[in-house]
């Protein structure tokens, strides 16, 4: 396969609700989709990255930069094999990994659809339906947060992931455990802790937390050794994992007992089912998080689930909790048993709707 074309386009949508995190509030969306043209098939990505370096240190701007001016230059017109050779072909760029992924993926999906295969069969996926679990931002008030994980488990989802951040943690857990004292819950902290507040997270165990998810800092894999020595409760790592270098790191440290993997945060399917096989084979539980992506994105997540080792419920889940009207069809939905059934279509499976993403683009190069 050669890439013969690569259109960038920045599209942005409101969201149905702003998501509040330890390190900011989004209340409207800007995304970069990239549509790879390769033998005269499109395949299609999205960059995850966010409108400011907060998560991680890529935004908007920067993988737009990165494709434009770096890997486009690198990749056009080469021959691959297969998908899988994309990402070798970029490791001269170092990190990066959202503008990689964004592409990498695109490309993969394009082999799936002239192979007239699902793009999950492709990568070797087992299972055609996946269990989900819901990401919930920091509320207002505990009476909000309680109402709306009532609505969520209501919906089917099989487990409820709450934001914490310090001041807003052993209340919220607190409270969602008297009204709800069986479901499997979990808090993310996006790195708002210090290794010196570990009394305090101790107190979160009296609540039978599944996990505790990117507790301290985004690139400190070796305070959570510390961490993880003085807690029961296992720690999932988000933030401090962009390599298989740092997963085979935090695992043989005993930094986290789990892992969070993003498509974008390690660079694509290449990187991601290498962290996944590394985990399977340390006995480390994965599963998929969420960047708050648009159809594309959240399409390319459920291929990636349904690779053996997702065994827990990821952070997946249908287009209506994020956008009034998305940008693929048929959105996505899920089922009231809390999965979504993995669609059996050629490549990714659900087809970008081409006069809505026009309509909401905000600027759009072609490279060609
Ligand atoms: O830490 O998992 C995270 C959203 C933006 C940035 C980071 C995170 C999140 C989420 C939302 O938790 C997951 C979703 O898309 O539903
Ligand atoms: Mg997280």
């Amino acid at each position: 396969m050669k890439l013969q074309k690569l259109s960038l386009r920045e599209i942005r949508m409101p969201l149905v609700t702003p998501f509040e995190t330890s390190f900011g509030r989004v209340t409207n969306r800007r995304m970069l989709l990239v549509e790879a043209e390769s033998d005269g098939v499109s395949g299609w990505g999205e960059s995850v990255a966010g409108e400011g370096p907060f998560y991680a240190p890529e935004t908007v701007e920067t993988t737009w930069l990165i494709l434009r001016d770096f890997i486009w230059p690198l990749l056009k017109d080469r021959h691959f094999n297969s998908a899988a050779e994309i990402w070798p072909a970029m490791e001269t760029i170092r990190g990066h990994n959202m503008a990689k992924g964004a592409v990498e993926s695109a490309l993969w999906d394009a082999e799936a659809k002239q192979k007239g295969t699902p793009l999950w069969q492709l990568l070797g996926g087992v299972r055609q339906e996946i269990p989900c679990g819901v990401s919930i931002g920091i509320k207002e008030s505990l009476e909000e947060l309680v109402g709306t994980v009532e609505r969520e488990l209501a919906a089917g989802y099989q487990r409820i992931k709450i934001k914490i951040k310090p001041g807003l943690d052993l209340a919220p857990v607190e409270s969602l455990r008297l009204r709800f004292p069986r479901i499997k819950l979990m808090v993310d902290a996006n790195s708002a802790y210090r290794l010196e507040d570990w009394p305090h997270l101790k107190r979160l165990e009296a609540y039978y937390l599944m996990m505790i998810e990117q507790p301290l800092g985004w690139d400190d894999i070796f305070s959570h050794v510390e961490l993880q020595r003085r807690l029961d409760t296992p720690i999932c790592l988000d933030e401090c994992i962009h390599t298989e270098e740092h997963a085979r790191a935090a695992i043989d440290l005993g930094a986290c007992r789990i892992i969070n993997i993003k498509l974008g945060r390690v660079g694509g399917y290449t990187p991601a089912r290498r962290i996944h096989d590394l985990c399977r084979s340390r006995q480390i539980p994965v599963w998929c998080g969420g960047m708050l992506e648009s159809g594309i994105g959240r399409a390319h997540n459920i291929a990636l689930s349904t690779l053996e080792n997702f065994t827990l419920p990821g952070d997946v889940t249908a287009s209506r909790r994020y956008w009034v009207e998305d940008v693929i069809d048929p959105e996505v939905v899920v089922t009231p048993q809390g999965t979504i059934r993995v669609p059996d279509g050629p490549g990714i499976g659900y087809r970008p709707r081409l006069d809505r993403i026009e309509a909401i683009t905000a600027r759009k190069e072609i490279l060609a």
